[in-house]
C-alpha cells in the first residue's frame, strides 16, 4: 500500500488490520492519514463528521490528479473552453457524487468498514451546498457534471455565498426562514486561491484623461477565488467551479479602531462582504435591490477579468478570444457582463469599439428561463448611473448602435421602443434581457414550447430585428445523480437487465421497452421501487410523525411553491377527493399519499398561505378515521437536493400541473419520469416533449393549452361562472373559505378564495374539473397494476433523451462550437 510521507500509521495503533484488497488498503490508509494529519483527529475519538472530512480529503487527492491533467491537456492543446456564468449552482452534496464518478464507492465502503465506520452514515454528514433557489441553479449543477462527463472543458463562475438558500422550518403550518450555515464546519472540497484576486469597482465617476474616458470608482471590492473540482463520470474529466468571495480592500480603518470606534472601523468591510453573504432568495421575481445588482456586477466583472487574464497568459492578444472561450449567461443575472467585457476591452486593453463589439458578441450566448413579466430583470437608470457609471455609458452606446441598425432596416417608432435596451415606459430602466440578447450570438429557451413562446411573445420584436438568433435547447438532468446514485435499487435491476453499459449510455434504456409486457420484469421493477418507497415512508415517519402505507400510490409535487405551479390546484383536488371518500366510504378507493415539498420566497405571502393550507388540509385529512388511511397528506419541510434524492425514486405519480405557457421547462418532471413515475400534467414546458417520448397512453395530460390560456385571458372570463358550474369545486371552495380546515381562524382562507373567484390569474378554477377527471383516470389505472407498471417501465425506457449529456452536446455543437473530448 502507498503511504503518505510521514503517514506510516501502524494498523495496531487503530485497532484495525490491513485489508487484503490493495485498493481498499490504500484508501483506508489515506483516510487515516487525512484524519490524523488534516483533521487532527484520532480513529478512537473521531466523530462521523471527522470521518466525512477525512474521506472527502482522501477522495479529493485523487480528483486533483485528474484535474491537473485535464487542465494541462486543455491548455497545451489550445482547446476552446466554456465559461458558464450563473448566480446559482445548486450542487447539493458532493461526496457520493465524487465517489460514484471516480468509481470508488465500493472501495470507500470497504475501507471505512475496515475502520469500523459505516459509509452510509458518513454520507449523511455532508451539508448540502444550497447555492441556488430551484431549477435554474440545479440545471447549472447538472450541466457542470455533464460537461466534465462528456469532456467539454469548462469553468463554472458564480458566488461563494456564505449562506445559501434559507433553511425552511414550519411551525403550525407557517414557513419560517432560518439562515443556512453550510460553511460553518469548513468545506473540504474547495481550494481557496488567495493569490487569485481581482478588484471590482463601484460608484465614483468617469473622467476624461488625455482624450480617453477613465472610471474612478468610489469603492473597490476584492474578489477571491475558491475552486471546487467538478468530476465527470468515470473521472473522465475534472472541470472547475470557481466561486468568488467578496473582501473589503481595506478591511479595517485602524485610525477609527484606535479611537475606540470598533464597529465603525469595520463598516466598509461589512458593506463589501455583504456581497457574498447571502443567496438572493427570490425565485422568478424581480430583485429590485441594490445589493443584488452589486452581486451581479461583482461576479460578472471578476469572472471576465479572470477569463481575460487566463487568455492573455496563453495568447498575445484578445483578438482570438471568441475562438477560445464561449461564455454562457445563465439567465440575465450575469447580463451586465456584456457591457463589462466592452469596458475591459476598451478601457483596459485599448481596443476600438467595433473590434471590442466583435469579440463580445463572438463570446456570449444567453439562456432565458422564464417569460413571466415580473421576472424579466431591469434596473433603474439612476441606480445604474450611480453604481456603474462607465457601464451605463457603454450601454447607451450599445443601444445607439443597435437602434441605428433597426432604423436602417426601416423600423418604426413602435419597433424602436420595443427593442430598445432602455424601457422608457415606467421610469427609465435598463432591460437586462435585451442587453443579453443584443450582446449574444445565440439566445436559447429551455424547452420547445418555451422557445416558441419566446419567439412569439416577449422577444418577438428582437427576433424580427435579429432573426435566427433564438434556438431551443431543451433542459436535461444528469442521470448519474438522479438515477445511479439516487436510486441504487432500480439501477441494479437495470444493470442486471440491460448490462453495465446502461450506466454510461442512457440510450440503452430503450432496451426496456421489450420488457414492459413481461409480467415477471414488471414485478421486479415494482419491487425495486417499493424499496425506495419504504425509505421515503421512514423519512415521512421521522420528520412528520406520520405513518403512511408504502403500498399506496405516492402522489408527489415537489418544487418551489409558486402560484403558477399551482400547488393550490393539487390541494383543492385533495379536498375534493376527501369529500368523495367520505361520501362513498365503501367504494374501492385507490389509496394515496399526497406528498408536497418546496420553499416559498420569504416575501411571497400567497405562496406561504398555500403552504399553510396544505398543512391545514393535512391535519384534517390525516386525522379522519372514516378514511381508513386511504388518503394521507404529507408536507415535508426544507426541500433540498438531498431530500429530492430520496423522493424522486419513490414517486408513483408526478404532478406537473403549471398553468400552460408559464413553466419554461421543468426538470423535476424529467427526474420523476426517469425513475418510473407517471406524469399528470398540463401541456407546458418539457411535459410536451416527455409526452412525445413516453407516448400518450403513458402520461395523463389535462387542462387548457398555452394557446387556450392566452385566448381565454385575452377574451376575459369569469371564474365565478366556472365555479358555479362545478358542484365539486363549489363545495371545496365553500369549505376552504368557511374555515372547515382552519376552525381556529375561520377567515384564514377567505381572501385566498376571493382572489380565485375574482381574478384567478393562474386559471386554477378553469382547469379544476379537467384535472379531477384525469385524477380519476389515474386512480383507475392504479387499480390495474399490469397497466400501471407497464406505463412506469415505458417512462423509464423512453426518457433517455432528457440526459443533460444530450443537452450539453447540443450546446457544444450549435452554440459554443466546442468539441467534446
Ligand atoms: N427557473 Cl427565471 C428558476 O428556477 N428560477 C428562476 O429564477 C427562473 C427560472 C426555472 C424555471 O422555472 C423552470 O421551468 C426551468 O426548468 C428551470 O429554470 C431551468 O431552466
Amino acid at each position: 500500500a502507498e503511504l503518505h510521507p510521514g503517514g506510516a500509521t501502524s494498523p495496531e495503533a487503530h485497532g484495525s488490520a490491513p485489508h487484503s484488497d490493495p485498493a481498499v488498503e490504500a484508501l483506508r490508509q489515506q483516510i487515516l492519514d487525512r484524519l490524523i494529519y488534516d483533521v487532527g483527529g484520532t480513529p478512537k475519538r473521531a466523530s462521523p463528521r471527522d470521518w466525512f472530512v477525512a474521506l472527502a480529503l482522501a477522495v479529493r487527492d485523487r480528483v486533483v490528479d485528474r484535474w491537473r491533467a485535464a487542465n494541462a491537456e486543455t491548455q497545451q492543446r489550445g482547446d476552446k473552453s466554456v465559461c458558464y456564468m450563473s448566480l446559482e449552482f445548486l450542487v447539493g452534496r458532493l461526496l457520493a457524487d465524487s465517489l460514484g464518478n471516480m468509481g470508488l464507492r465500493d472501495t470507500a465502503r470497504d475501507a471505512l468498514a475496515a475502520l469500523g465506520v459505516d459509509l452510509g452514515e458518513i454520507l449523511e454528514e455532508e451539508p448540502d451546498a444550497a447555492l441556488g433557489n430551484g431549477g435554474l441553479g440545479r440545471l447549472a449543477a447538472c450541466f457542470m457534471e455533464s460537461m466534465a462527463s462528456i469532456g467539454v472543458p469548462a469553468y463554472g463562475y458564480g458566488i461563494r455565498y456564505e449562506n445559501g438558500l434559507f433553511r425552511q422550518v414550519i411551525t403550525d403550518g407557517t414557513q419560517h426562514e432560518l439562515p443556512e450555515d453550510w460553511l460553518q464546519l469548513g468545506n473540504p472540497w474547495e481550494f481557496e486561491r488567495a493569490n487569485l484576486v481581482y478588484h471590482v469597482g463601484f460608484g465614483g465617476h468617469v473622467v476624461a484623461e488625455n482624450g480617453a474616458l477613465v472610471w474612478r470608482p468610489g469603492e473597490t471590492v476584492r474578489a477571491i477565488a475558491y475552486d471546487t473540482p467538478a468530476v465527470g463520470w468515470q473521472g473522465h474529466r475534472v472541470n472547475t467551479l470557481r466561486l468568488w468571495s467578496a473582501r473589503a480592500s481595506d478591511p479595517l480603518r485602524l485610525d477609527a479602531f484606535n479611537h475606540g470606534d470598533h464597529l465603525g472601523a469595520q463598516a466598509d468591510r461589512m458593506k463589501a462582504e455583504a456581497i457574498s453573504r447571502v443567496l438572493y432568495p427570490g425565485d422568478e421575481t424581480a430583485a429590485g435591490q441594490e445589493l443584488r445588482l452589486r452581486q451581479e456586477y461583482f461576479f460578472a466583472s471578476a469572472s471576465l477579468q479572470d477569463i481575460l487574464r487566463r487568455h492573455l497568459s496563453q495568447y498575445d492578444g484578445v483578438a482570438n478570444l471568441p475562438e477560445k472561450v464561449a461564455v454562457q449567461l445563465n439567465d440575465t443575472h450575469p447580463a451586465i457582463a456584456v457591457s463589462e467585457l466592452m469596458r475591459l476591452l476598451i478601457d483596459r486593453h485599448g481596443l476600438e469599439w467595433d473590434e471590442a463589439w466583435r469579440i463580445t458578441r463572438g463570446c456570449f450566448s444567453y439562456t432565458n428561463h422564464t417569460l413571466m413579466p415580473e421576472a424579466l430583470e431591469s434596473w433603474a437608470v439612476p441606480l445604474m448611473e450611480r453604481l456603474l457609471p462607465r457601464n451605463m455609458q457603454i450601454i447607451y452606446l450599445i443601444n445607439a448602435a443597435h437602434l441605428d441598425a433597426v432604423r436602417q432596416m426601416g423600423g418604426d417608432d413602435a419597433l424602436l421602443r420595443s427593442v430598445s435596451l432602455i424601457d422608457e415606459g415606467n421610469g427609465r430602466r435598463v432591460r437586462m434581457g435585451h442587453l443579453a440578447f443584443v450582446g449574444s450570438h445565440h439566445v436559447n429557451g429551455v424547452s420547445a414550447l418555451h422557445t416558441g413562446l419566446m419567439r412569439d411573445t416577449v422577444f418577438a420584436d428582437l427576433n424580427r430585428v435579429c432573426p435566427n438568433r433564438i434556438v431551443n435547447k431543451t433542459n436535461g438532468i444528469t442521470f448519474r445523480r438522479w438515477l445511479l446514485r439516487a436510486n441504487p435499487a432500480l439501477t441494479s435491476l437495470l444493470v442486471d437487465t440491460l448490462g453495465e453499459g446502461v450506466q454510461s449510455d442512457p440510450e440503452l434504456l430503450q432496451g426496456l421497452v421489450r420488457f414492459a409486457d413481461d409480467a415477471g420484469f414488471r414485478d421486479r421493477f415494482a419491487a425495486q421501487r417499493r424499496t425506495a418507497k419504504e425509505r421515503l415512508s421512514h423519512v415521512i415517519a421521522d420528520r412528520l410523525g406520520l405513518a403512511v402505507n408504502p403500498a399506496a400510490m405516492f402522489d408527489v409535487q415537489v418544487k418551489r411553491i409558486h402560484e403558477y405551479k399551482r400547488q393550490l390546484l393539487n390541494i383543492l383536488q385533495t379536498v375534493a377527493l376527501y369529500n368523495d371518500m367520505r361520501a362513498q366510504p365503501t367504494r374501492d378507493w385507490a389509496p394515496r399519499v399526497k406528498i408536497f415539498a418546496g420553499k416559498a420566497a420569504a416575501s411571497y405571502h400567497e405562496a406561504k398561505l398555500i403552504i399553510r393550507l396544505a398543512h391545514d388540509v393535512a391535519r384534517v385529512v390525516n386525522n379522519d378515521p372514516s378514511l381508513r388511511g386511504q388518503l394521507k397528506v404529507a408536507f415535508l419541510p426544507n426541500y433540498n437536493v438531498s431530500l429530492a434524492e430520496v423522493i424522486m425514486p419513490a414517486a408513483d405519480l408526478s404532478e406537473q400541473i403549471s398553468t400552460a405557457g408559464l413553466e419554461a421547462s421543468g426538470t423535476g418532471n424529467m427526474k420523476l419520469a426517469l425513475n418510473g413515475a407517471l406524469t399528470i400534467g398540463t401541456l407546458d414546458g418539457a411535459n410536451v416533449e416527455i409526452r412525445e417520448r413516453v407516448g400518450d397512453e403513458n402520461i395523463f395530460i389535462f387542462g387548457l393549452t398555452a394557446a387556450e390560456v392566452a385566448s381565454q385571458k385575452r377574451d376575459g372570463w369569469d371564474p365565478r361562472a366556472v365555479v358555479a358550474a362545478s358542484p365539486a369545486l363549489s363545495q371545496v371552495l365553500d369549505a376552504v373559505a368557511n374555515g372547515v380546515f382552519s376552525p381556529e381562524e375561520p377567515g384564514r382562507y377567505r381572501g385566498l378564495v376571493d382572489r380565485l373567484l375574482n381574478h384567478d390569474n393562474f386559471l386554477v378554477t378553469a382547469d379544476f374539473d379537467s384535472y379531477c377527471r384525469k385524477q380519476e383516470e389515474v386512480s383507475a389505472r392504479w387499480h390495474q397494476p399490469d397497466r400501471w407498471w407497464r406505463s412506469a417501465v415505458l417512462n423509464t425506457a423512453n426518457v433517455a433523451w432528457f440526459s443533460s449529456d444530450r443537452t450539453i452536446r447540443e450546446y457544444a455543437e450549435e452554440i459554443w462550437n466546442v468539441a467534446p473530448r
